[in-house]
């Protein structure tokens, strides 16, 4: 998964919407909560504060975002709007936590298009972006294709979306 910008239409769906299908243990859809991303394996991850409309529970600074309940299949796709701090980003892996009413449902690496929070994607993310490549360590922000090494792949990702256009403003209240 990965944090993205909005542009004026809301979130940048088309490059971040990720799909969450959850059951009971009876196997049965479950849908009676809300699904988000509890970002707490994410040092360098800043979600948005603003809540949209049409979810179902809170985001809450810095690292919980907004939460959304799946239909009668279980099944809920929505994606994150936020950013990172403008700083150099953090070595190691980025992992969001898939939650369900405060249930782990899976780990999995988050990256982060907006590096800055500012101005939705530039060339000041790109700077930021070759910095990280540049310091010759994994840094799991940066990591678009998510295979575990930053390269050329990651960056022709970062231009994709900054060419698409949906990410062209940050978010509306970035967390500190
Ligand atoms: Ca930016």
């Amino acid at each position: 998964v990965a944090l993205v910008g909005r542009s004026a239409a809301g979130a940048d769906t088309s490059l971040g919407a990720f799909k969450v299908t959850a059951r009971h243990l009876s196997n049965n859809p479950w849908f009676e909560g809300s699904i988000w991303l509890d970002l707490r394996e994410c040092p360098d991850c800043r979600v948005d504060s603003f809540t949209p409309a049409g979810a179902t529970s809170a985001a809450s600074c810095p690292l919980v975002s907004p939460g959304y309940t799946g239909d009668n299949t279980g099944l809920v796709r929505f994606a994150v709007v936020g950013g990172s701090t403008g700083r150099p980003g953090t070595p190691g892996p980025s992992v969001a936590w898939v939650m369900a009413e405060g249930v782990l449902l899976a780990r999995v690496p988050v990256a982060i298009y907006d590096l800055d929070s500012s101005g939705g994607l530039s060339s000041a993310d790109l700077s930021l972006w070759l910095t990280d490549f540049g310091a010759g360590q994994y840094i799991g922000r940066d990591d678009y294709d998510g295979d575990g090494v930053l390269g050329t792949n990651d960056l022709s990702l970062w231009l994709s979306a900054f060419g698409a256009g949906g990410s062209s403003q940050s978010a509306l209240a970035p967390c500190p």
